[in-house]
């Protein structure tokens, strides 16, 4: 029987290496810097070819490099070199993205990397190293995958905490949208904590089970008895000046309420966790069942029923493609089409030959990860940022959001070749990343195509007793009414009541434009910290974990900083926060997102983008790194 390390096994293996990761994994583990020839650079602006733009001959060179390089190792008994200098290391790294700037990218590379599992983003430092604080005590509200990174990090610092959640299990987004389809759309290698990483990934995407799995695993390992309070809600949250501490006053599904006091609140409650039901007349005369898309009714079979689905977001296209299939009939009502992200593997297993190379070749998992990192993220800036001398007619913002425009049109025109009328319905006119784009693989016009399936784009006037009226007076009968309609992302920490100094009440405040700096405090707010608060969501750059990794970090350093300094509380400066959101939305005025005026959850009622980052994730990570005394009052 062949043994796993036979010719033939690695061969096939690395026909599926992404070689950008490949060559400088094996560099990293047997210390050959030759591994990384000039000629084998992989081009980072080919961000889309797996292999960086290596083909033809140079391919074969790349994977007879591997090769050789490989079976050396294997039969050296996978022992690994001493791990590379910091100059070895920026060589390795200049290799997979290209040789600019990469100096100031080397230690967010560590950190995310988390090579040889070293968790370099732990605080580093304990509570017991200041005695008088050690009835410190936060609460975390939303034990999803925010709060369980919070609750990590303060484990590690040794930190006293309660976590809150008003669901009776934690997982918060991957709870609650459990419907048919349900999967990440970013690639799980790095849509995952860099302290809890995984090289066994089923499948590219996972769907909502297993990434429900993921942190409820993560969870586990935490161990949160005695500190998770479940099935209640935070109804309201207190700053007491006095005492320098938040009063919160909860309810648990029973009904009691109680009281509690914390010296300082983490709030990781998500910006897409309160559900937004179409402002269609009539929605509650509908005799069917009816539901929205995260509040997903299990009960109710759709098997040969008509069905009708309000809306085609990230949440629609999932679920008509899940569903098409075993409904009688179905009618998808589009107000404004999607660009779609061509992603030939989103519903495909991690092949068997993949999973070889994760477990044979120590630390070809975190080079990979850093791979997607980069190509789903910092590289794709440029195509979506505003050229202001560039007139692209409302269609595009740039020349090369132009470009993007033209591929992502090619794709939809391929996807419909053979239904011109449907596909003259499925092109938006906006620019690219005006609103979040949706991956696919072919399933949606698969889905659109069948002959049960409608896509209707006359504009709804009312929902009715039977199903849907349309403007045009004709109705669409229904026995299911689905809304996927999205959620209300700029009522940010919306339903509580959060009163700060003054008794001024955070909403209040904010008056329906919700602002932080950094997106994690908030003047006369002290000790209050939003993770994935205002401004902080990501269109197309990278993983959302990323940015709320960097927030707790920060949030830890923002607690350390008030130990160190014998205070009670940190309270942001006015004109810090301020000057911080006037070049917030400059910047953003600078994306696609900002320029366009298509509608999209990005914006808040008054129009302005509250929701999203502008800039590139080293940005944020370097905003991030370590809070500044010049920011802050100690209180
Ligand atoms: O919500 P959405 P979503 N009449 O707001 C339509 C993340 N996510 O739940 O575009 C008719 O994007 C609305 O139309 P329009 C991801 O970040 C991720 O789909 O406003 N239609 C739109 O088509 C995503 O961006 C994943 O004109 C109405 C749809 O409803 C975010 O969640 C999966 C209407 C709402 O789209 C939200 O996605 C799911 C009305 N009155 C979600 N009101 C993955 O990881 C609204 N619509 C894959």
């Amino acid at each position: 029987m062949a043994s796993s390390y036979d010719a033939q096994t690695i061969r096939a293996a690395l026909d599926h290496a992404e070689i950008p990761a490949l060559l400088p994994a094996l560099a990293y583990l047997t210390g050959d810097l030759r591994l990384l020839p000039d000629e084998l650079r992989p081009d980072p602006s080919q961000f889309m070819d797996p292999n960086g733009g290596i083909s033809g001959d140079k391919l074969e060179t790349a994977r007879q490099l591997a090769f050789d390089a490989l079976q050396r190792f294997l039969a050296s008994g996978s022992q690994k070199a001493s791990p590379p200098d910091p100059a070895s290391l920026q060589k390795m790294l200049e290799f997979l993205v290209g040789g600019e700037a990469m100096e100031e990218y080397l230690p967010l590379f560590m950190e995310e990397l988390a090579v040889d599992e070293e968790d370099m983003r732990a605080p580093g430092w304990k509570i017991e190293e200041y005695p008088s604080y050690q009835n410190f005590r936060v609460g975390i509200i939303g034990a999803g995958m925010s709060g369980l990174a919070a609750a990590h990090r303060l484990d590690q610092a040794g930190i006293d905490y309660l976590i809150f959640d008003k669901n009776p299990e934690v997982g918060g987004t991957w709870l609650e949208n459990a419907y048919p389809g349900c999967r990440v759309d970013v690639p799980n290698f790095l849509y995952s904590y860099s302290f809890a990483q995984r090289d066994d990934w089923p499948e590219f995407y996972s769907t909502q089970p297993v990434l429900l799995e993921y942190f409820q695993s993560c969870a586990r390992a935490l161990g949160l008895a005695g500190r998770l309070r479940l099935g209640t809600e935070v109804l309201s949250a207190s700053y007491e000046e006095d005492s320098a501490r938040w009063c919160l006053d909860i309810r648990s599904s029973d009904g009691a309420e109680e009281r509690i006091y914390v010296n300082a609140i983490i709030s990781a409650v998500g910006q897409l966790n309160r559900p937004k039901y179409p402002d269609i007349a009539g929605i509650e005369t509908f005799a069917g069942p009816s539901f929205h898309s995260a509040r997903w009714d299990k009960d109710v079979d759709l098997m040969g029923k008509r069905v009708g689905v309000i809306g085609t977001g990230a949440s629609a296209i999932q679920i008509v493609s899940s569903i098409a299939d075993h409904v009688g009939e179905l009618a998808v009502f589009q107000r404004t089409p999607t660009w779609l992200a061509p992603t030939p593997e989103y519903h495909q297993r991690v092949p068997e030959e993949v999973r070889w190379l994760f477990r044979n070749i120590p630390t070809y998992a975190h080079w990979h990860r850093f791979w997607l990192f980069w190509k789903n993220a910092e590289a794709l800036l440029p195509l979506v940022s505003v050229d202001p001398s560039w007139d692209g007619k409302g269609r595009s913002v740039s020349a090369m959001n132009e470009l993007l425009r033209e591929l992502l049109e090619a794709y939809l025109d391929m996807q419909f070749s053979s239904a011109p009328e449907l596909f003259s319905k499925v092109v938006p006119v906006y620019p690219p990343a005006a609103k979040r784009i949706v991956r696919d693989d072919g399933s949606w016009a698969q889905a659109l195509m069948r002959e049960n399936v409608t896509l209707v784009t006359e504009p709804i006037s009312e929902v009715t007793e039977k199903g849907v009226r349309m403007a045009d007076g004709t109705e669409r009968i229904l026995d299911v009414l689905i809304y996927a309609t999205g959620f209300q992302a700029s009522e940010f920490l919306t339903p509580m009541r959060i009163t700060g100094v003054g008794g001024v009440e955070l909403h209040d405040k904010w008056g329906g434009d919700a602002r932080a700096y950094l997106g994690i405090t908030v003047p006369g707010f002290p000790n209050l910290f939003c993770i994935y608060g205002p401004n902080s969501n990501i269109v197309i750059n990278g993983s959302i974990i990323y940015f709320s990794e960097c927030a707790v970090g920060y949030v830890l350093g923002c607690l350390r900083m008030i130990f160190e300094r014998k205070g009670r509380a940190l309270d942001c400066k006015v004109e810090v926060h301020d000057q911080y959101n006037v070049l917030v939305d400059k910047a953003n005025e600078l994306m696609a997102w900002g320029a366009s005026s298509v509608n999209s959850w990005y914006k808040n009622r008054k129009g302005r983008v509250s929701q999203n980052w502008p800039y590139s994730l080293l940005e944020y990570w370097k905003q991030t790194k370590a809070p500044s005394q010049h920011d802050y009052e100690l209180l």
